[in-house]
């Protein structure tokens, strides 16, 4: 499947993020029909070594089961080390140039952007997505950059040429139809579906409000 359409629901998740043991609130998002997953495991109460590693192969597992690419947060080595489909790397992470060169060529690639000029780096870099953000305001992330907003969506769209972008930061089931009309291929939501009463349910319905006709 194209980076672009593996975008519209993307689903990112540490063990710290959810209510739920997380290879059930996973596997719930999985059938509820998540297109993209991110193994984010940091922040206070994170699993490191030996813990973080077992954990993540239990998920690329479960992802590998419902045919869905598994991305690894910031940690390059484990990626390549646990065979991922990608790694997701911030503005003060690992610079892309020396990320792709460690990778396989087949990895997924994703840099964040907190605003154009960071946006139009990555898209110069040759970043396979971006994920731009925060659009609107998250408890979920303590150090988040202030929302760009609708606005300032549109103008990374329009500023990335063909780089697909998903949108980041404060995205719900009351305002992802607005992220897609802002140009965005997909929405990245942690608390939307982590922290869902059901996150079966609310992965089904950030599935439906961000279809296209494609
Ligand atoms: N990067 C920018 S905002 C954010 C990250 C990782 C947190 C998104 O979490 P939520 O709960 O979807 O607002
Ligand atoms: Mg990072």
């Amino acid at each position: 499947m194209l980076v672009r359409e593996s975008l519209q629901v993307y689903f990112i998740m540490g063990s710290n993020n959810c209510r739920g043991e997380p290879l059930q609130v996973v596997e719930q998002a999985l059938k509820g029909g998540i297109t993209m997953f991110q193994f984010r495991e940091k922040g206070s109460g994170a699993k490191t070594g030996k813990e973080k590693h077992s954990l993540a192969i239990k998920l690329k597992q479960l992802c590998n089961h419902y045919g869905v690419p598994f991305i690894v947060n910031d940690d390059v080595d484990l990626a390549v080390d646990i065979g991922a489909d990608g790694v997701h790397v911030g503005q003060d992470d690992e610079p892309l140039a020396s990320v792709k060169q460690r990778c396989p060529k087949s990895f997924i690639i994703g840099v964040s952007a907190t605003n154009s000029t960071e946006a139009v780096q990555a898209f110069q870099a040759g970043a396979d997505y971006i994920g731009a953000g925060p659009v609107f305001p998250t408890s979920t992330k303590q150090d988040a950059k202030l929302p760009i907003g609708l606005a300032g969506l549109e103008e990374i769209n329009r500023l990335t040429g063909e780089t697909p972008v998903t949108a980041i930061g404060g995205i719900h089931t009351d305002n992802a139809a607005d992220a897609i009309k802002a140009g965005a291929d997909g929405v990245s939501v942690i608390s939307a579906i982590s922290q869902a009463e059901s996150p079966q349910q609310a992965a089904q319905l950030l599935n439906k409000l961000t279809a296209k006709k494609r």
